[in-house]
């Protein structure tokens, strides 16, 4: 790994001399995870004194920016390490060295031509960098890091300690679960659920993840990601890495649950503007893109609504908060629609881009807003063939099959996610009763060919229910549903039932 080396013997140095360390993390989950791991880490390994500081959304943003270094040398640090982000920072990585001082950049990002100015730089994505996998995230990379300083100063940490951590951070950051990530959160996941981390005991504890349950990759995207990362979206993300390093039970459950408080004042925010959106949407009429700003919409929350606007009308989207003259937005679309050209092509209508095909973020000014909204939409309308993936083909479950069984053979394959996706299955029987619940959900009873019964559900399928009996197929997923003690195995599924 390119400059692992130096880097491993420079914190070395930092840790015998007594040097103060700044740790610079990115306030998403990879961004806090990293942070954690090396400041905990450090520490462990008997640092002097190091000093965790996070970016802020709200304040200078992604990124070591103008607003973050100066928090940065208020601490007086003699070394400085970035986690998640540092990678286009040449502009405050040059003020640092202007200063005299070392800063070590730990990243995963994008890699830009012009040399870093840093004493160095780990970045699996540097051409130079002979590291095989290329998947790392960051929180994977910092682990890496406290590793070599271990072995360095040759002393006994287990860093496997981190591994929930890294979990955590991989997960979260859409990272593949194939090659290092695959082992790393696979033991990571193991650890997770032992509940050893008294911070995310507490957590688990509010939100009913029982400890010594098995834990799915899917868990940590959908119920543990989203509430570590509210408060950043929010304003401060400070509280979760308090949370992630507190050892304290009764202080964990404090932080935990003012986490959990901002995860609901998320959530309010996040349908307030959905609901906004909506209305718009209906008042517009029918659109081949949807773009769409309002003053005071939070830009920390934009990106998730755009998300779910752009998986529900099957849609390119834009969604802009605006504060003041300009706004900040995020783009999301359908699976495969090459968002980035489609932006790149608008790119005079806008103050910044940047992201990838899949997502991106934008400054606009008000003015430009209307104009913008045209050439987007024109753009999107000349994109009529991109690549849609493809649709799996669902496994059939023989009938024969118990599904419990079938259940506990797929759990090997976990965790599923980026780039290991979890199977889809066909399953077949004979609907015993179909009634849509609370949210619009369908839910279904259904007798297998074995004779054995098992419940189903389908996420906003619920509109159709009274049509369904009979025999059917369900193109589904397996999950364990625990309810009232008992663990039963359960079917997702993923689309109407076809009837047979
Ligand atoms: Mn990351």
């Amino acid at each position: 790994m390119a400059d692992r080396e130096r880097a491993v013997t420079r914190i070395g140095r930092a840790l015998t001399q007594g040097e103060t360390i700044v740790v610079f993390g990115d306030y998403d989950c990879d961004g806090m995870t990293a942070t954690a791991i090396l400041a905990d880490g450090l520490r462990k390994l008997g640092a002097r004194l190091v000093v965790p500081i996070l970016a802020s959304r709200f304040s200078g943003g992604y990124g070591l920016s103008g607003a973050a270094l100066e928090r940065v040398l208020a601490a007086d640090p003699g070394l400085v390490i970035t986690c998640d982000c540092g990678s286009s920072d040449h502009v405050t990585l040059r003020q640092i060295q202007a200063r005299g001082l070392d800063a070590i950049v730990i990243d995963h990002h994008l890699v830009p031509e012009e040399t870093l100015p840093a004493f160095a730089f780990l970045n699996p994505h540097r051409p130079e960098c002979g590291f095989p996998y290329k998947g790392l995230a960051s929180c994977g990379l910092a682990l890496s890091v406290l590793a070599g300083v271990r072995t360095k100063l040759e002393r006994a940490l287990d860093v496997r300690d981190w591994l929930d951590l890294v979990a955590i951070g991989t997960i979260a950051d859409v990272a593949p679960l194939t090659g290092d990530n695959r082992v790393l959160t696979r033991a990571g996941l193991s650890l997770l659920a032992e509940g050893k981390r008294v911070g995310l005991r507490a957590l688990f504890d509010l939100i009913g993840i029982e400890a010594g349950k098995r834990l799915a990759a899917s868990d940590v995207s959908f119920r543990v990601a989203p509430r570590l990362n509210a408060p950043g979206r929010l304003g401060s993300p400070e509280i979760v890495l308090d949370l992630l390093l507190e050892t304290d039970i009764a202080r964990a459950r404090e932080l935990a649950s003012a986490i959990e408080s901002q995860c609901q004042a998320r959530r309010l925010e996040q349908d307030k503007i959905l609901n906004e959106a909506e209305e718009m949407i209906a008042q517009a009429g029918q659109q081949s893109a949807l773009v769409l700003g309002k003053e005071g919409w939070n830009h920390g929350i934009v990106g998730i609504v755009a998300g779910r606007l752009a998986d529900q009308k099957g849609l390119p989207t834009v969604v802009v908060g605006f504060e003041g003259e300009v706004g900040r937005g995020s783009v999301r679309g359908p699976a495969g629609f090459p968002l980035f050209d489609v932006v790149s092509a608008c790119q005079g209508h806008l103050e910044r881009f940047g992201g990838h095909q899949a997502a991106l973020g934008l400054e606009v000014r008000k003015e430009n807003l209307e104009a913008f909204r045209r050439k987007f939409i024109a753009v999107c309308e000349s994109y009529t063939d991109y690549e849609k993936p493809a649709a799996e083909e669902p496994f059939l479950v023989a009938p024969e099959d118990r599904l419990a069984d079938v259940f506990e053979d797929l759990c090997l394959l976990e965790p599923c996610g980026e780039a290991n996706p979890r199977p889809t299955l066909g399953v077949e029987g004979e609907i015993l009763s179909a009634r849509s619940v609370k949210g619009g959900h369908l839910k279904l009873e259904l007798r297998l060919p074995s004779g054995s019964r098992v419940t189903a559900f389908g996420p906003g399928l619920g509109a159709k229910a009274d049509e369904l009996s009979g025999r059917v197929r369900l193109t589904c997923e397996l999950r364990e549903n625990h309810f009232l003690g008992s663990t039963n195995v359960e079917l997702l599924v993923r689309e109407l039932p076809v009837l047979l």
